[in-house]
């Protein structure tokens, strides 16, 4: 059985051109004018864009004493009502420590629930030979990035020889270290500090996780992993002092990515100062959100290049959840909502309001995504031979985001009323529709698959900064003596 999307603006990260889009089981077979098929689907008025990837998720997650609400199951439905067609899930080590049986543990609770297709990473959190030797076995498990966290001392932080180690680790395997840039021990302190006089609400979490720490933190990684010869990717940057740290790496030469957030782009510090101990603790996460300045450098990075990728570090927690917490913000479990909501905010905010083009959308949102992870071309691109993972995106379906019409099990939004201005009218993963507007008919549990992603190529030409040092100079130009037709 063949389809053919018909009729729309297939918008790619570099161009936007008229076309039909022929599916042929799981695959895109042609791009082209007038294609034939056994079923259309029509894309009148509609962008046709590769499916969304969410590279940061937390579905089901074991955290501060309880798990995220959000299943594999309901996240990934939610994802696909978004036009999202794949999460990476963030895998944390069990007791036993073990990364091989981390993994099994992930696919053991995603295979059945997932409605769209998953990849993951691995979580580094502590160091010795069996974490050596296993990130190997991860790497042929077809997980090629490994977290570090920076933070949550006592819990997951890792010290600064050990994250060393397991770059460098990184860089003999071709895998991608990752970093939660916070400075833990600060981080600690301040809240002790805070708590102690007294601020025991969420502002208090606000308060004790400055801009400062998360820079001081990137600076940090940034460094070790010029030292350890690898690349480099900040999750969730929130600020503009982390977002700095990364522009003069990469003005270097360094290969430093960065991804802020939905979250941190659209809402701001106030929210923690909301007389409503709900409403507040809700957006409780880490980082968390800052002033308008530093959504303002956020918002320049993702047009000038130097920050890539648009995320959402989906951690979903109820209200009774949070409410652990009411006493002390330091147990509220940290995390907030947007796995469904990114795209749809991100065009509202970003191409209605002028500061990204479509094609700039889709990059971040998708094309950037899947090249940084590698699973390019196979996602993140609308080319002959790829996965038929499609959104038809249509700029002229508004809705108001309310918990009553959302696909995630928390009963609030941190969106709640906003207005978005575009949806999804049809969501296809690997060919299958899995959603249509307006039906709203959740496709079978266990039909995602897991996506392994390869090791990098790149690793055994690892950027050492030592090699960089024997590097040719750079020519000398001189600004008097420019060459006649230049
Ligand atoms: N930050 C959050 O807010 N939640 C999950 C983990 C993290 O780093
Ligand atoms: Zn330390
Ligand atoms: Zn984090
Ligand atoms: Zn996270």
């Amino acid at each position: 059985m063949s389809k053919v999307i018909k009729g729309g603006m297939v918008c790619t990260a570099d161009r936007t051109w008229k076309a039909d889009v022929l599916i042929e089981g799981e695959t895109i077979r042609q791009i082209g004018e007038d294609l034939k098929g056994d079923e259309y689907i029509d894309a009148e008025g509609a962008y046709v864009i590769p499916g969304g990837i969410d590279p940061h998720t937390h579905l089901e997650m074991p955290f501060m004493g309880t798990t995220a609400a959000e299943t594999f199951e309901s996240g990934t439905w939610a994802a696909a009502a978004g036009g999202t067609t794949m999460v990476v899930d963030f895998c944390l080590p069990g007791e036993d420590g073990s990364i091989k049986n981390a993994i099994n543990e992930w696919h053991r609770k995603s295979a059945p629930q997932i409605c769209s297709d998953v990849g993951y990473h691995m979580a580094i959190t502590g160091w010795d030979e069996n974490v050596f030797n296993e990130m190997k076995d991860a790497v042929e498990m077809g997980v090629n990035s490994f977290k570090h966290f920076m933070a949550y001392k006592g819990a997951l932080m890792i010290e600064d020889d050990e994250m060393f180690a397991s770059f460098k680790r990184c860089a003999e395997l071709g895998a991608l270290p990752m970093v939660h840039a916070e400075n833990g021990d600060l981080v600690a302190e301040m809240q002790q500090k805070y708590f102690d006089q007294g601020i025991t609400g969420p502002e208090g979490h606000a308060y004790s996780r400055p801009p400062e720490f998360e820079g001081e933190a990137a600076n940090r990684a940034i460094t070790i992993a010029d030292a350890a010869g690898t690349p480099l990717y900040v999750v969730h940057v929130s600020c503009e002092q982390a977002h700095e740290a990364i522009r003069r790496a990469r003005q270097k030469g360094m290969r430093v990515y960065g991804e802020p957030l939905i979250q941190f782009l659209t809402l701001d510090e106030s929210e923690y100062f909301n007389k409503d101990w709900d409403h507040a603790a809700r957006r409780v996460m880490s980082p968390p959100f800052r002033s308008k300045d530093h959504q303002d450098s956020l918002w320049a990075g993702l047009q000038a290049g130097s920050l890539q990728v648009v995320a959402t570090d989906h951690a979903a927690f109820n209200t009774e959840q949070k409410r652990a917490g009411r006493d002390d913000f330091r147990i509220i479990p940290n995390g907030s909502n947007g796995l469904e909501e990114r795209l749809a905010v991100l065009w509202t905010e970003g191409v209605e309001t002028g500061r990204l083009t479509p094609n700039e959308f889709v990059a971040c949102t998708s094309t950037n995504v899947a090249k940084i992870l590698n699973i390019y071309p196979r996602k993140g691109a609308l080319v002959e031979g790829a996965d038929a993972d499609i959104v038809v995106w249509d700029p002229k379906i508004s809705k108001t985001i309310s918990p009553a019409n959302h696909h995630s099990v928390l009963d609030y939004n941190v969106f709640e009323g906003f207005e978005v201005k575009a949806q999804s009218r049809y969501t296809l993963n690997r060919g299958e529709v899995i959603w249509a507007w307006g039906q709203n008919s959740q496709p079978n549990p266990g039909r995602g698959r897991f996506i392994p992603r390869p090791a990098f190529a790149s690793a055994s030409v690892a950027l050492s900064k030592w090699k960089a040092l024997t590097a040719p100079k750079m020519i000398k130009r001189d600004p008097m003596n420019i060459p006649a037709g230049i």
